[in-house]
């Protein structure tokens, strides 16, 4: 994203059918023609979403999703992207710089074991076990809106746990103000890692103040449509502030330290004057270098890019608005 706009006709997935490719559960236990259809197919199958490749979900995922909370946030009368989408036109530097480089090269990616380090002002550090950190907690589907800051944006529902549940859990103490991320480093997987792209200090970072952290549409993920995450979208476990640009989605996480200080992020790191901490999405804040007062919807062709309004906070402005009041948000961009 530091080095290029893609133009409109960068968004070429004009062999996916744009149309909503979405029935909820409910709406399909409505119809009884697709209720015959569903009942055949396990809870964990991605039966709900069209060509959505079941993937291989583990066993404790799977048990998991049995009593997933479907659909606790949903988006009205926007169509999910079809899966296709999310999962091929990706950022994730780790694996290269083009939108179609991380589901090509991410399957080196190994997912299973995987541990999260927790340290810091926590009552309780440690390294845990992927699936011993997630077990304690009610998976939740959440349908948002995902608004790259290069202006393209998406609809995916993820399945995860509020990110307050888990903090919460591993009890902060009064001393912690901000949460830091940092993805995986190991470029033997992560070929992004070694080669000369060398503006990027590896492993990505990421962070948020504690509020943003505990407040209730922050998620950390597991899965989307219905199943594991792909490896090309974070696999196993990222974060979803889904009123921030998706940079601040970090991928793959094997650290979380909850700390007194601002934590730098890579991209402030990268270009401090175009990317910022907060990194709300705001269509009145242009990118130095372009609007950002409008999106392309994905998918979309190259005449007919789907271009749409971008809304303060990505549409979540009743919710979140308030955690930052008296802030001017030109500065704190
Ligand atoms: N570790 C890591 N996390 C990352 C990135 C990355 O390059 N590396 N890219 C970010 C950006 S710029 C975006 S828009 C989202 C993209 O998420 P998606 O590919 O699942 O749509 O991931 C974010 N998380
Ligand atoms: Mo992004």
């Amino acid at each position: 994203m530091l080095i290029k706009v893609p133009p409109a006709s960068a968004c070429h997935e004009s062999d996916v059918t744009p149309q909503s490719t979405y029935f909820s559960r409910r709406a399909v236990m409505a119809g009884s023609a697709a209720l015959a259809a569903s009942a055949a197919l396990p809870a964990w199958a991605a039966s709900t979403y069209d060509g959505a490749d079941p993937g291989n979900v583990p066993e404790w995922l799977k048990a998991k999703l049995g009593d997933t909370h479907w659909q606790a946030v949903n988006v009205a009368g926007e169509a999910i992207t079809p899966f296709k989408d999310a999962t091929h036109y990706n950022n994730f530097y780790e694996f290269g710089t083009d939108k179609g480089d991380p589901a090509q090269n991410a399957g080196s990616l190994k997912t299973d074991p995987w541990s999260v380090m927790v340290d810091g002002e926590v009552g309780k550090p440690g390294k845990y076990a992927l699936e011993d950190f997630v077990k304690p907690h009610q998976l939740e589907e959440r349908i948002y809106r995902m608004r790259c800051v290069e202006a393209w944006s998406m609809v995916i529902p993820w399945l995860g746990i509020p990110l307050a549940s888990i903090l919460k859990q591993v009890e902060p103490t009064s001393k912690a103000r901000y949460v830091r991320f940092e993805t995986l480093q190991d470029p033997t997987s992560m070929p992004g890692q070694r080669s000369s792209f060398s503006y990027i200090e590896w492993p990505y970072q990421e962070g948020l103040r504690l509020d943003e952290a505990m407040h209730p549409l922050t998620i950390l993920a597991v899965g989307m449509y219905g199943r594991e995450l792909p490896n090309q979208n974070g696999a196993p476990l990222r974060l979803v502030v889904p009123w921030k640009y998706g940079f601040k989605g970090i991928k793959s996480i094997v650290r979380i330290s909850l700390v007194a200080e601002q934590p730098k992020t890579t991209w402030q790191g990268i270009a401090p004057t175009e990317y910022g901490f907060f990194a709300n999405v705001n269509p009145h804040v242009d990118h130095p270098r372009w609007t950002q007062a409008r999106e392309r919807r994905l998918p979309g062709t190259l005449f007919a890019p789907n271009v749409r309004e971008t809304q303060m906070f990505n549409g979540y402005a009743d919710e979140v608005a308030s955690l930052y009041t008296g802030m001017d948000l030109k500065v704190n961009y």
